[in-house]
């Protein structure tokens, strides 16, 4: 294999700045390993647009290739059809979802700009690698530009089923453009089963066994490739001295009580109200746990120009303030509601001294907080991941606690059951997670999609 060029809408970092998600960590593994190109949006809208420099730069074997975008494409591309209709839609929610056809012609006018100042970067033996949905219908660009080089994409946010993609105005024509790629990786074999009806009953393409579609006479891998986390490293975070500042400050500040643990972004896919509204009910249930197990819930804003987001963040305030005022006592607060970054080693000390993982989201694509939490356990005295079923890492953590996040009842029943489970059985369960973990890596996961693009290219 030649080198491999990454296209992503946000590009780097290079280094590890203790911010970085697995997402980046991984990619620059791969990138090292083979050289190449990293190339992206640079996150800047200016006049010229994609129309400007090249913004390069370089370290060792990797070069980050960034171009800007003007406030026309940022407007109907990024704010428009990726988060307004592509995210509602790929996470079943019909009901947010803004059709405006604009959007659509932005999207497809990036794509396709970006695919154009893509093209003189990429050499003959190169792998081009392009991630998740602001890029669906690139591949097809690349294709009418006369790039033959193996194409693979990964989709991090969940395909949904058919019936509900069907919605989306020009959908057939959007998944026809996805059929240019070689291999189409998702993040769940649900999500890889959901796609593979969609081309074989809305597009006529032909099952052609081994998660192999044929659409006309070119052959696409469309199956599932998990992503994974650097665990080991993930776990030594959590031992680091910076994690331990944060244990002891935690530590101080629970005085013996017990702690569940939140961490996502600020978005209505993450479940976060249904999220309180069943740690209420388990305050309600469970009486017993009142003034002993609180819930801290860290959520950095995303996306905050958006109107769903100003109201999740609104909702979240005012239940934290409800629950609070109705059970909070002198020395006990039910609900810490934290709407900042932390570094990932202060973010690892964080779940190593919380008893439970409580990851709810009514939809996601894998949700990396789950595998994080586990490998950030001690292995004497784990503590017990609550589990939503509708996340793509339900398939490969079947020994969480899994719960409906719909049913306020049933996620307090899971926490209940968490906080109860005996010693012996919170490590069995922890183990065979951790374990898991460390074999599907991140390395693991694009070394597989390396290798199943290559062959089907071939
Ligand atoms: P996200 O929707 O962003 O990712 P997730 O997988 O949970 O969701 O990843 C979030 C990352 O951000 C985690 O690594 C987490 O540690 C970090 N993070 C969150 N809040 C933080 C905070 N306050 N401080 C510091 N770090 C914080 C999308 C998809 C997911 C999919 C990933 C990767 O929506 O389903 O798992 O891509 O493919």
């Amino acid at each position: 294999m030649g080198r491999l060029v990454v296209v992503s809408n946000r590009v780097g970092p290079l280094k590890d700045t203790g911010r970085a998600g697995g997402l980046a960590v991984a990619l620059v593994d791969a990138l090292t390993k083979t050289g190449g190109i990293w190339f992206g949006w640079s996150g800047n809208v200016s006049e010229e647009g994609s129309f400007g420099q090249l913004q390069r730069q370089k370290t060792k074997s990797v070069q980050m290739v960034q171009i800007d975008m003007t406030k026309a494409d940022y407007d109907a591309f990024y704010a428009g059809y990726a988060n307004r209709t592509l995210w509602p839609v790929l996470h079943y929610r019909l009901d947010l979802a803004d059709f405006d056809r604009r959007f659509e012609q932005g999207y497809r006018y990036v794509n396709e700009r970006f695919a154009t100042r893509l093209r003189p970067l990429v050499e003959p033996d190169d792998v081009i690698w392009v991630h998740d949905y602001h890029f669906l219908t690139m591949a097809a660009s690349l294709r009418s530009m006369d790039v033959r080089n193996p194409l693979a994409f990964f989709l991090h946010i969940p395909f949904p089923a058919p019936e509900i993609l069907a919605a989306l105005p020009n959908a057939a024509s959007i998944v026809r453009a996805m059929m240019a790629y070689d291999l189409l990786g998702f993040q769940s074999e649900r999500d890889a089963d959901n796609f593979r009806r969609f081309a074989i009953e809305e597009i006529g393409a032909t099952d052609i066994g081994d998660g192999k579609v044929r659409f006309g006479n070119h052959e696409t891998i469309a199956r599932a490739y998990p992503i994974g986390i650097d665990a080991e490293a993930f776990a030594k975070f959590a031992m680091s001295p910076d994690a331990r500042r944060h244990m002891t400050r935690l530590d101080k500040l629970m005085g013996g009580r017990q702690q569940i643990i939140g961490v996502d972004r600020i978005d209505y896919s993450k479940g976060l109200p249904e999220r309180f509204r069943a740690y209420e009910r388990l305050l309600e249930d469970y009486p017993e746990n009142r003034g002993r197990l609180s819930l801290m819930q860290i959520a950095p804003p995303s996306r905050a120009e958006l109107n769903a987001y100003i109201e999740i963040r609104r909702e979240l305030d005012e239940m934290t303030g409800h629950v609070n005022g109705r059970f909070a006592d002198l020395d006990w607060t039910p609900i810490r509601f934290l709407t900042k970054s932390f570094p990932r080693r202060a973010l690892a000390g964080i779940y190593r001294v919380s008893r439970i993982g409580l990851v709810t989201p009514l939809r996601d694509g894998m949700n990396l907080v789950a595998k994080e939490y586990i490998a950030a356990q001690r292995a004497e005295d784990p503590g017990v991941l609550v589990l939503s079923r509708f996340a793509g890492a339900a398939e490969g953590m079947k020994e969480a606690v899994i719960v409906n996040p719909h049913s306020a009842e049933e996620v307090a029943a899971g926490i209940q059951s968490a906080i109860t489970m005996p010693l012996d059985e919170r490590r069995d369960r922890w183990q065979s997670m951790f374990e898991r973990l460390c074999r599907d890596d991140a390395i693991a996961w694009s070394n597989a999609i390396m290798k199943d693009v290559m062959a089907v290219h071939r």
